[in-house]
């Protein structure tokens, strides 16, 4: 299989329901965590380029699916972010449909699970974790904001996490959009997971 590099993306469409997803053969792997947690910004990094995903200073904001084609070779999916405490109930309730609906039709392939680095888990990001362990899908666990933490408080989140079962046979990764070195390390994973 041919080694993702990350060089290219092609937006491909943005979808508000499970039946405006794009029908195409192509291996999809999907970033999913909290709103704000920095999805948009990994995406970003990943591609060196700060335009692809939509960055937002307002949590909350993306309510669609956006589909990327990375490298003509993989679906990227820049899922809404869950548990923004500003939409109502109803809302995150929908949400919640939605996103089970699309996670079950779609056979995904990966999944990047992105935590804050600095907080604890919610229980909304607990019960994402155990849903994707029982689906069997691998996931890469992602501790975002990496460049905020003090060595020590590094060193605690990673203990916090390194015990959770997520099939891909990596530790958390510890990420910042602001270094280089965790870019290769994602990618190298990704095209581990993907095609070994
Ligand atoms: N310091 C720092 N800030 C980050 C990092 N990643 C994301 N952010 C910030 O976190 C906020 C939310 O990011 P965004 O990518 O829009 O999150 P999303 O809602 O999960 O897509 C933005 O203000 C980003 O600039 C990081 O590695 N370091
Ligand atoms: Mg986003």
């Amino acid at each position: 299989m041919k080694k993702l590099e990350f060089k290219s993306a092609q937006f491909l469409t943005s979808a508000l329901k499970t039946d405006e997803l794009p029908d195409i053969s192509l291996p999809e792997m999907a970033v999913v965590g909290r709103s704000n947690v920095g999805k948009s910004s990994l995406i970003n990094h990943l591609l060196r380029s700060k335009k692809v995903a939509k960055v937002s200073s307002t949590p909350g904001k993306t309510q669609r699916i956006n589909y990327f084609v990375i490298d003509e070779t993989l679906l990227l999916v820049d899922l809404p972010g869950y548990g923004y405490a500003k939409t109502s109930k109803t809302l995150q309730e929908e949400w919640g449909v939605w996103i089970d609906k699309y996670l079950k039709e779609r056979g995904l392939k990966l999944i990047l699970f992105l935590l804050d680095s600095r907080r604890e888990m919610t229980p909304e990001d607990r019960q994402f974790l155990e849903w994707a362990f029982f689906e069997k899908i691998p996931l890469l666990l992602i501790l975002t904001k990496g460049d905020k933490l003090s060595q020590k408080d590094k060193h605690a989140t990673f203990k916090r996490t390194e015990g959770e079962k997520t099939l891909s046979g990596f530790p958390p990764l510890l990420y910042s959009t602001k270094e280089g070195k965790c870019r290769e390390q994602l990618i190298h994973e990704i095209n581990k997971v993907l095609w070994d």
